[in-house]
């Protein structure tokens, strides 16, 4: 177990949902004392993602534009070549980002991917970027075997609170989340898990997430909070949009329950703007997707988050490997 990261606590969904019941100023600074004590330096981190076989999911997450049963005109791919991801991969580094995320839109991987993916992590791991991968659903083994390839981070969602769980997504059980999260636990990789905000859940719903995060013991290194992107051709395409301080207010709960993540200003940046982007980062986020696609849908312009950080005054984190590129 990280050290870093032990529990010292546990957040009821009672104690989450009293969180979102502060007034607006009072929870905002709340969230600042906690990322002041535990992120003194207030740098920003930067992941980069790479889709690296894009659609023709077998599953029905109702928010996902590469489920194969939605038409979303997204076009299936294979497993990219190692050249093309290592391309990618020196482009994100010399742009200046810290970690870089291979994405795959798999329910599950085989083994033979596994195989696969594992020469790519030690080829971007080389180059002295941090490496991240979602690719679904793991066994123990194969947890085990990304960890032994140098994988730093499994990003693997819980998405939504259990009881919201079933309303998005059926062909797999949320139990099923927890076991591939133990998995990487065990296989001594750190852990990225987070979830999507504005699918139509309740403000209890979003606490109960959020409980299940925190309790998560040891709690995620990383948090990605995703905001709902509405891709036309899924389920909630036509979803009303969240008002967007219930999302701030997310934000700054997930950096009081969990004080030593960095929280991931994620999916949906683009439709937030900068005013609300600049509240999360009061807020406590601490790390956002940077560069212009996220997996198949738009992120905002490098250069326009590199502007917004300089206007904001925050400094950009600097890996202890890589040298300042920006
Ligand atoms: N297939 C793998 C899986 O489901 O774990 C990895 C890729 S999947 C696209 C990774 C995550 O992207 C999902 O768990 C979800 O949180 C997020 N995501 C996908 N579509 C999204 C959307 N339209 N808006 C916000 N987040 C989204
Ligand atoms: C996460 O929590 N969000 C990222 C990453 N982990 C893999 C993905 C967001 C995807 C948004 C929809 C798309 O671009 O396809
Ligand atoms: Fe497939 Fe992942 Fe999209 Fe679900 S979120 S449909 S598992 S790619």
């Amino acid at each position: 177990m990280n050290p870093m990261t032990q529990q010292i606590t546990s957040w009821s969904v009672s104690q989450v949902a009293a969180l979102y019941e502060l007034s607006f100023p009072a929870l905002m600074a709340r969230a600042a004392e906690v990322h002041d004590e535990y992120f003194p330096d207030g740098d920003i981190e930067l992941a980069t993602l790479l889709s690296i076989k894009t659609g023709g999911c077998p599953e029905d997450c109702s928010y996902c534009p590469q489920a194969a049963r939605y038409n979303t005109g997204i076009e299936a791919t294979k497993l990219m070549d190692l050249e093309e991801v290592l391309d990618a991969a020196k482009a994100a580094k010399a742009a200046g980002s810290n970690r870089f995320c291979m994405g795959a839109a798999w329910r599950e991987p085989k083994d033979r991917d596994i195989e696969k993916v594992a020469v790519m992590i030690r080829e971007v791991k080389a180059l002295g970027l941090e490496t991240c991968a979602t690719l679904g659903m793991l066994e123990a083994q194969q947890a085990q075997a990304l960890s032994d390839a140098g994988l730093d981070f499994y990003n693997h969602n819980l998405d939504s609170s259990e009881d919201f769980y079933g309303t998005v997504i059926k062909t797999r059980e949320y139990q099923d989340r927890i076991d591939t999260l133990t998995h990487v636990r065990h296989s001594g990789m750190s852990v990225c898990c987070g979830g999507i905000i504005g699918m139509g859940e309740s403000r209890r719903q979003r606490a109960a997430l959020i409980s299940r995060l925190a309790n998560l013991s040891p709690y995620p290194e990383s948090v990605p909070i995703n905001h709902l992107v509405p891709v036309a051709g899924t389920p909630l395409a036509d979803q009303p949009p969240l008002d967007p301080l219930e999302f701030v207010r997310t934000i700054a709960i997930a950096r009081i329950t969990m004080p030593k993540a960095r929280v991931r200003l994620s999916a949906g940046r683009q439709e937030l703007g900068r005013s609300v982007q600049a509240m999360c980062f009061m807020a406590g986020a601490n790390s956002i997707f940077y560069g212009d696609k996220l997996l198949t849908t738009n992120n905002p312009e490098a250069q326009a988050d590199l502007d917004l950080l300089r206007e904001l005054g925050l400094k950009i984190k600097v890996n202890q490997t890589t040298e300042v590129a920006v």
